[in-house]
């Protein structure tokens, strides 16, 4: 006998998931608009996920495998449906994927029954998260995210070592697993991006090397490294294309985010950057372009963030964060920029290539000091005084 409870939680869920999402009209900023209601959160999670709906089993009708977190989700729009592959997070603190579609991208996110059950190929695997969705031209959608596994060679309980893991599939229903990614110069990887096109005949990764876990150490920001054999994927040499800064965004670390976007001026990429404060780690998400003929070569890199955490997005499991690993470019020019706030729930934020490509190449850079920034400000202030007195 199914419990009663189950229809009452089941009705105020369909009311969350039905519920429109709508512009947030107290944000402006002529780039890119912000939304009212996050597109995916815990509460989204299936019933049939979390509770045992048999009364006998089950009769205080208590949540059995509790959903923490809903985030880092990679995204891609196919067959006329706006996709998630949402990073989930058990109460047990494992993350999983899963996928959650949408007619429009903005809401009414669903996910499957069923979660992605991932090949195990890895026995010593504990943690998977954050998979960046790549359709490539080979013909397949591969799914790049970060494989962690506790580290043995160290007596600390938290030391772990994370790696590249690669799927791919056709149809984001069969999932096939390939080998991890190895990348001979550097001993960690995370947020390894899979760029959708031959470089050189070659599999090329955006790859970020790391000497431990949390810090980057030596791994001085993006990396860029080119792969011959998919099915053997082994990168020999990375070149850093995307440096770390100081006193920057990217003072501490920075990442590759979404799929770089293909434009007429060059690749759009969206990524993260993090910096330290007295309250612990800022994330924030950033813009930059590459070259169309050398996508290692920065082209054009406006000056600080693209998306901050504001208002209630500052505040979750880890406060003070904005993270990005997807993004939908649709062919008619709309862009959809999927990003999690607090490592706890999805928000999407929508602009157009134009306006990104109008953002990376001429938003001035940034010069790096004081003096030079109040310079720049200065010159805008006169240029547009000079245009309200000629009026
Ligand atoms: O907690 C913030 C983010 O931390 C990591 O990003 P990075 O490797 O750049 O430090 C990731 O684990 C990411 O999942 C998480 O959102």
């Amino acid at each position: 006998m199914i419990h009663k409870k189950y229809y009452e939680e089941l009705e105020k869920q369909e009311k969350l998931l039905s519920r429109k999402n709508e512009k947030d009209e107290t944000f402006y900023n002529g780039l890119f608009d912000r939304y009212k209601y996050p597109v995916v959160t815990r509460e989204h999670a299936p019933l049939i996920w979390r509770y045992d709906l048999n009364e006998e089993t089950n009769p205080y009708f208590m949540e059995r495998l509790g959903i923490n977190a809903t985030m880092n989700s990679g995204a891609i729009y196919l067959n006329g449906k706006y996709y998630l592959v949402v990073r989930v997070e058990g109460n047990d603190r494992k993350s999983f994927f899963a996928v959650a579609e949408s007619d429009n991208g903005i809401d009414n996110f669903r996910f499957w029954d069923y979660p992605i059950l991932l090949e195990d190929t890895c026995p010593e695997e504990t943690n998977v998260y954050d998979m960046r969705l790549t359709q490539h031209e080979d013909g397949y959608i591969y799914g790049v995210f970060c494989s962690e596994s506790k580290d043995t060679g160290s007596n600390d309980l938290s030391a772990a070592v994370a790696a590249a893991g690669i799927v791919r599939t056709k149809d984001l229903v069969n999932w096939e697993r390939l080998p991890n990614l190895k990348t001979l110069n550097s001993p960690q990887q995370r947020n390894v991006v899979l760029h959708p096109e031959f470089v050189d005949g070659k599999y090329a990764f955006y790859t970020r090397p790391m000497d431990d876990f949390i810090d980057t150490g030596s791994g001085g920001g993006i990396g860029f490294g080119l792969c011959e054999d998919i099915m053997n994927p082994v990168i020999d040499e990375e070149i850093i294309t995307s440096k770390r800064k100081y006193h920057t965004i990217t003072e501490v670390k920075n990442g590759a985010g979404a799929v770089p976007i293909k434009t007429d001026k060059g690749w759009i990429h969206i990524a993260h950057g993090v910096r330290n404060t007295a309250a612990g780690l800022r994330y924030v998400i950033y813009a930059f372009a590459t070259s169309l003929e050398d996508p290692t070569k920065v082209i054009a890199e406006p000056s600080g963030l693209l998306i901050g955490p504001r208002g209630e997005e500052r505040v979750g499991d880890v406060s003070n964060v904005v993270f990005t690993n997807g993004a939908i470019a649709r062919e008619n020019g709309d862009v959809y920029i999927y990003y999690a706030s607090s490592d706890t729930r999805m928000h999407v934020a929508t602009t157009t290539t134009s306006k990104l490509v109008d953002y990376v190449f001429n938003t001035p850079e940034d010069p790096l000091r004081s003096v030079e920034c109040v310079a720049q400000r200065c010159e805008l202030v006169k240029k547009n005084l000079e245009l309200l007195e000629k009026k």
